[in-house]
């Protein structure tokens, strides 16, 4: 039977009094002397910002425990360093891993105050692009809940990812401006700034007789400043920091330059150096190549490597305990160039040899590859490397010969293997290829699923790995299951707590129990229900964004993630066109209501993932408006899908899309959020799809289409997507329709290129999924019609989805990488 609790009664940590009274004499405190507000006249953002100080002043406590407990336990640290923290809102989030949301709901109630209104004013810090970048946040959260001493690091972006608005079916990107009121929950540390240089020269000066030094003197040079945000693990059991920099110059005004009439060049210094970290490149798995972008990754990697060996000195004599007392994450390539900073730092600056430098950061640096997409691999051309970085240049030569003398003479390399490791590509122009200097300079590289590992050891990292076979090692990807499932979806949270007790809520493994639950039809019948009620959220935010009204008893069917050909929104959108035509040919069959849900960003310079999202507007408006569908196919493109409206939807999805070429998708991690919040999945053989299956069971999600090495013979075979095309009646009539302009009749050619790409090539196999895909979507639909049976598949998911806790990954990581915690 169930025992009744009451929703989000949540245990507390032991902090000081939490009673709702004390708490809203601390939140009017707060209001007067830290905003300077009567609560007569305070706006809804000053009750925000007055709540979020309270609580944040009860985190700092704990923080500084956590700061102390790792200074007297000589406790290894573990720096993660990335450029992308794709955080969302943190209100919730802290209430809830201090045990403070309901006194916090409440003490507001007594002060007039609803906290789920003000809790929509916070802006959703979105400093990262896409799963890269929420990884990192879901990260975070973690390693402060089991308990590892951890610095994130980062860019503090003014401008976060851009805004998407649509203007007539197309995207529109708009500057987003998350800190316009100010960021209550950062510390600004002015003491911890470091300089950094760019460009100049390299001198050499000789120590004594035998040891010469090289002195970079760079022709520019920046101040970076840290500003610190906590961040809480469940139950508050440690507070870890993120510590996000920012640029500026070292002379704020060129005063001689303002005196003499130049007001605009008084101030380039000024500008130049904060348009460094003024915003986030907006591209995802693609790199950004530019040279801010390279300006971008060497500043906030000399910033954190300076932050990082200060504070080894203040508690160590030298650098010779630096890998045992710290552990460096490199998040991708990104802060790759770490390998050679760190390097420098430490020969230039602290007057080791070479040798003993190499040595120290091999043995601290690890690294994460998160894309096997050969275009996505980042390297820089030789020149502006050597003009950004001189003396970076003359390292990584150092490290290339190095590596390369000891594959030729100790290892036998061919000369293929020699041109495939070495770290400058002379194929065409010469470029340095970061991801074959993040290998070499870690002890650990490792991939985000068993898949993307392996397939990492057989294509980009094939010789590399034959020379350092233990080097590569996998960690699955996680999620938190805080945010995405006791914070997103409180129904469901409260219903699992009846059925199952607490113990999920500390080891999300524990989720199991439910299993038993997965066919008794009261569970099912509550579980249902939920769903229902997220789904009604949902359409009431649909309805209230689009003016387009979805009835909640469809099944939702979702994919939100960003716009990417490989991902394959075209495959959905054409098989929903498919579908229309079959609906409109055949009143007679009893069709399954549907809804079409998407979101997502596509990349500004991204053409083709720009006409995707015009096509889903495009057959949207004309699906939804064509009287013979009676509303049984209904298609939504939600504008500006960001991690807020993530936590709206996935917990109102019955059916989750993770439909990548195979071999394409090193992980995803939205994959996860929907099955642990009770949808099926229809999906390729990718990512973490493929684990998942293992743990779910391959009776409880929908597998279909080519695997990766399937793909792969195909590629090299010359597949025929022309012949596959006009062999299937559905296919050839969804592309014809789409390529005669019957959802773009403003534009009849508009989709031409999209639909001769699939005749012609078809690199991501769309055609060649498309039978196995629809058949697998009548599929659905024919569980969808006996609810107690996809009901049961719903709940075993929910069930089986524990492994897939961020927890688990980062205890990974802490064991059999970082050796921490
Ligand atoms: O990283 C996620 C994975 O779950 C996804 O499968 C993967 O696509 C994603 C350059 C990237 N890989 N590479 C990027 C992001 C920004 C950028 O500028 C590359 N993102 C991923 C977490 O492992």
């Amino acid at each position: 039977m169930m025992n009744k609790i009451s929703a989000n009664e949540l245990p507390q940590p032991a902090l000081r009094s939490s009673e709702p009274d004390q708490l809203a004499v601390e939140i009017l405190e707060r209001l007067k002397y830290r905003i300077g507000k009567d609560p007569k006249v305070a706006k809804p953002h000053d009750w925000l910002t007055a709540a979020i100080l309270v609580v944040r002043d009860r985190i700092t406590d704990k923080w500084m425990d956590s700061t102390r407990q790792t200074y007297a336990t000589g406790a290894k640290r573990v720096y993660y360093l990335s450029l992308e923290f794709l955080i969302g809102r943190l209100m919730r989030d802290a209430m809830t891993n201090i045990g403070l949301m309901e006194e916090m709901r409440d003490a507001l109630a007594s002060l007039g105050v609803d906290i789920d209104v003000i809790a929509l004013l916070e802006p959703d810090a979105a400093l990262g692009n896409g799963g890269l970048g929420r990884l990192a946040a879901c990260f975070m959260e973690s390693m402060a809940t089991v308990d590892v001493p951890a610095y994130g690091y980062g860019i503090r972006y003014m401008h976060g990812l851009f805004r998407q608005q649509m203007a007539d079916g197309w995207q529109v990107e708009l500057p987003e401006t998350w800190l316009a009121h100010g960021n209550p929950w950062e510390f600004e540390r002015r003491e911890s700034s470091y300089e950094i240089g760019f460009g100049g020269i390299v001198e050499t000066a000789n120590v004594d007789e035998e040891i010469q030094r090289f002195v970079w003197k760079p022709a520019e040079r920046v101040i970076a400043t840290a500003f610190d945000t906590p961040a809480v693990g469940w139950r508050a059991k440690r507070v870890n920091t993120l510590r996000l920099w920012t640029a500026q110059p070292i002379d704020p005004i060129l005063l001689d330059a303002f005196n003499a009439g130049d007001h605009i060049g008084a101030l380039r210094e000024s500008n130049k150096a904060e348009s460094l970290t003024r915003v986030l490149y907006p591209a995802d798995a693609t790199p950004a190549g530019q040279e801010l972008r390279l300006r971008q990754e060497y500043f906030f990697s000399s910033a954190s490597l300076q932050d990082i060996l200060r504070r080894h000195l203040q508690q160590y004599p030298d650098f010779t305990s630096l890998p045992d007392a710290v552990a460096i994450q490199l998040n991708d390539t990104h802060p790759a160039v770490s390998v050679a900073e760190l390097v420098r730092l430490l020969t230039d600056l602290h007057g080791l040899d070479f040798e003993q430098a190499w040595d120290i950061t091999r043995r601290t640096i690890s690294y994460t590859n998160h894309t096997l997409l050969p275009e996505a691999l980042e390297s820089w051309p030789v020149p502006l490397f050597e003009r950004l970085l001189p003396r970076h240049m003359q390292i990584v030569y150092a490290i290339n010969a190095k590596i390369l003398i000891e594959a030729r003479k100790q290892k036998g390399a061919t000369d293929q293997e020699i041109r495939n490791i070495s770290l400058i590509d002379e194929s065409g122009d010469r470029r340095v290829r970061m991801g074959n200097l993040a290998f070499v300079g870690s002890h650990s590289i490792n991939g985000v699923s068993a898949l993307h590992t392996e397939l990492m050891k057989e294509t980009v990292f094939a010789d590399l790995h034959r020379l350092y076979p233990d080097r590569i090692n996998n960690k699955t990807n996680g999620i938190t299951p805080r945010r995405w499932l006791m914070q997103c979806n409180p129904g469901l949270f409260t219903l699992i707590r009846e059925a199952i007790g607490d113990e999920f809520m500390d080891n999300t493994e524990a989720l199991q129990a439910l299993d038993a639950f997965a066919d008794k039809p009261d569970f099912q019948e509550h579980f249902a229900a939920v769903k229902r009620a997220n789904k009604v959220k949902l359409a009431q935010l649909v309805q209230g964004r689009l003016g387009i009204k979805l009835d909640p008893s469809a099944m939702f069917d979702i994919q939100i993630k960003r716009i990417h050909e490989y991902k394959r929104q075209l495959l959905n959108i054409i098989e929903a066109v498919a579908l229309y035509d079959q609906i409109r040919s055949h009143p007679e069959l009893d069709w399954v209501p549907r809804v079409k849900l998407f979101a997502g960003k596509a990349a500004p310079s991204y053409h083709n993932a720009k006409l995707i999202i015009k096509l889903a507007n495009d057959v949207a408006r004309v699906v939804n408006n064509d009287p013979a569908v009676r509303g049984l196919l209904k298609i939504v493109f939600v504008p500006n899908y960001n991690v807020s409206l993530a936590e709206i939807i996935v917990p109102a999805a019955d059916l989750s899309e993770q439909i990548s070429t195979a071999g394409m998708e090193a992980s995803g991690t939205g994959n996860m959020k929907f099955a642990l919040n009770g949808a099926l999945t229809i999906g390729t053989l990718d990512g973490a799809n493929v684990e998942m299956r293992d743990w779910v069971g391959e009776e409880n999600i929908k597998i279909f289409g080519l695997t990766a090495e399937e793909v792969t013979n195909a590629r090299a075979e010359g597949h025929n997507p022309r012949a596959i095309i006009e062999g299937s009646r559905e296919l050839s009539q969804a592309l014809q329709a789409i390529a005669s302009g019957v959802f773009s009749p403003d534009d009849r050619n508009r989709f031409t290129s999209l639909v001769d790409g699939l005749y012609n090539h078809d690199w991501f196999m769309v055609a060649a999924d498309f039978e196995a895909y629809a058949k697998a979507q009548r599929e659905i639909d024919q569980l969808w019609t006996t609810p107690s049976a996809w009901y049961s598949q719903a709940v075993r998911n929910t069930a089986r989805m524990g492994w897939f806790s961020s927890d688990r990954t980062i205890r990974q990581y802490a064991g059999e990488i970082w050796r921490a915690g």
